[in-house]
């Protein structure tokens, strides 16, 4: 059977992510667990991203996407052109998880949940002709997981990843993955993490766990100090929460994830604004001093990142140029994203009635706003204007040098050379985003005033 598995762009046409240095982790997955059940079938891996993908010259038995938010919208019209040729189509995911209905519409299967305990029978239907409208897959042990398939797809990348859990303690409201995955957090099994680093001939990896350290810090603790002694050659850098750096394990806690390879923490800062991390239910991950816990994690040698939200309803103005304050005092990067109202999340009901009317989901990318907002300053131009300049504004290549120096020398060179590595390709991104946001207005006047 020849399976084709996609990965669609991110956002309007993926602008934002032309060049995204990670390979799409669900892919590799996917084909190594295809691997598994059904050895000796044809795969075809598409980062839709990096390459076009053409739904009239696909001669695949069976397609197979993986669908987020905002690439919904592409998703969907792929699959009705590869439908209309007789293709069938599996859609799978969180957007899918969230929505059934709406993607029922688009395709010959669903997939709702995990496919570890399902995919064989998917497949088996799929080779007999018999899909099904609609599989559930369990939340089953995360144990004997097959390793991904790092050598299917067609382009190269800087980092790949792996995962060691799956689920967040956390239960934030912008957040889709406790309502996914549910809030009781599930462990791979420490030596089979290992084994697969070890053995994988990637050398940089994303660990794309929820909270790599935030679910049972003596068990991070066990993960690193076994990955500090078997895993050699190999860098990483992951997401986790503030508040586990505060705890009093925190010092070994971070040496040995330095030791283990990590080199730097993107953390869940989520606003510089009290008010608006109650309404996002973000404040108790941040812990009692989490500029303490940042220097913490510096000082380690790993570098940090912080994950900033704004533009919700509790934001002002004022919020947007106070995250330019913080990179500043603290001399550190962060990567803002306009608040989201996810379908699925608790801040998607509370936005509801706000929500502007008419937009199509790959809007909803983290860099438009998708609701009203109270605040007259606070307009829809005003705020999509205020993240642009800001993310403009904090990637100079001055600015990157200079945080780059803050990283501790204990993670020398690695945590410098990650420091460029995950600031320098988003700044571009970034950058190339404002010049074309200018070209577009330009345009915009242009045709205004000729139309006088
Ligand atoms: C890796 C990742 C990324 C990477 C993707 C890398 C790449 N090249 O593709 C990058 C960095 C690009 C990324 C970006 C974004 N991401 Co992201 N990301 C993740 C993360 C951490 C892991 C996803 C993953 O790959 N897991 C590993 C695979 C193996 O697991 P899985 O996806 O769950 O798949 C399993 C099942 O879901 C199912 N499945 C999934 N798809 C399919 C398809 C089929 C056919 C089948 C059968 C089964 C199936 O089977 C798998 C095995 O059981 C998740 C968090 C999470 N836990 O999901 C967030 C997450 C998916 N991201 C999220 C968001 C919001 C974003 C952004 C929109 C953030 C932003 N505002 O900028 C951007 C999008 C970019 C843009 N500009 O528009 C949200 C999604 C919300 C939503 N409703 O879509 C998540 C859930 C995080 C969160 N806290 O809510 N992200």
């Amino acid at each position: 059977m020849k399976i084709t598995l996609i990965s669609p762009p991110f956002g309007e046409n993926g602008s934002m992510s032309k060049g995204l240095p990670i390979a799409p982790p669900v892919l590799e997955y996917l084909a190594g667990l295809t691997d598994v059940v059904r050895p000796g079938c044809d795969m075809t891996l598409v980062d839709a991203n990096m390459r076009v993908f053409d739904p009239v010259s696909c001669s695949a038995d069976l397609v197979c996407m993986t669908v987020l938010t905002p690439q919904a919208p592409w998703a969907y019209r792929t699959a009705d052109a590869l439908r209309a040729r007789g293709i069938p189509v599996i859609l799978g995911g969180i957007h899918v998880h969230a929505l059934p209905d709406e993607a029922a519409a688009h395709a010959d299967s669903i997939v709702i949940g995990e496919a570890e305990t399902i995919w064989t029978g998917i497949l088996e239907d799929a080779a007999g002709g018999a899909l099904k409208p609609r599989y559930d897959g369990p939340y089953a042990p995360l144990e004997n997981l097959p390793k991904p398939r790092t050598d299917l797809l067609p382009d190269k990348y800087q980092f790949g990843s792996f995962f060691t859990s799956r689920g967040c303690p956390h239960s934030c409201a912008f957040c889709s993955v406790h309502e996914f995955f549910g809030r009781t957090v599930r462990m791979r099994p420490i030596d089979e993490v290992v084994a697969e680093v070890a053995s994988s001939r990637r050398r940089m990896f994303w660990n794309i766990d929820d909270n790599i350290w935030g679910v049972n810090i003596k068990r991070s603790i066990n993960l690193y100090r076994e990955m500090s002694q078997s895993v050699h050659g190999k860098w990483w850098f992951g997401s986790g929460d503030l508040v586990t750096v505060q705890n009093s394990r925190a010092d070994e806690l971070l040496d040995l994830a330095r030791r283990a390879g990590m080199t730097a923490a993107m953390v869940g800062y989520e606003s510089d604004n009290p008010l608006v991390l109650e309404e996002l239910d973000a404040t108790n991950k941040q812990g009692r001093d989490r500029l303490d816990a940042i220097r913490r994690i510096r000082a380690a040698g790993i570098e940090v990142m912080l994950f900033i939200m704004v533009g919700s309803r509790a934001d002002h103005m004022r919020d947007f140029e106070r995250i330019r304050e913080l990179c500043d005092e603290l001399t550190i990067s962060a990567h803002p994203v306009m608040t989201t109202p996810f379908p699925g999340t608790k801040l998607y009901e509370e936005y509801k009635p706000h929500l502007i009317a008419g937009q199509d989901w790959d809007l909803y990318d983290g860099n438009h706003a998708n609701f009203h907002h109270d605040d007259p300053e606070m307009s829809i131009e005003a705020r999509e204007e205020a993240i642009i300049r800001l993310r403009d504004d904090i990637f100079t290549i001055p600015q990157i040098l200079h945080r780059m120096t803050k990283v501790g020398a204990k993670g020398f060179p690695m945590g410098h050379i990650t420091s460029w590595a995950v600031q320098y390709p988003q700044g571009r991104a970034f950058h190339e985003f404002a010049r074309e946001h200018d070209r577009k207005l330009a345009k915009a006047a242009a045709s205004a005033s000729s139309k006088q």
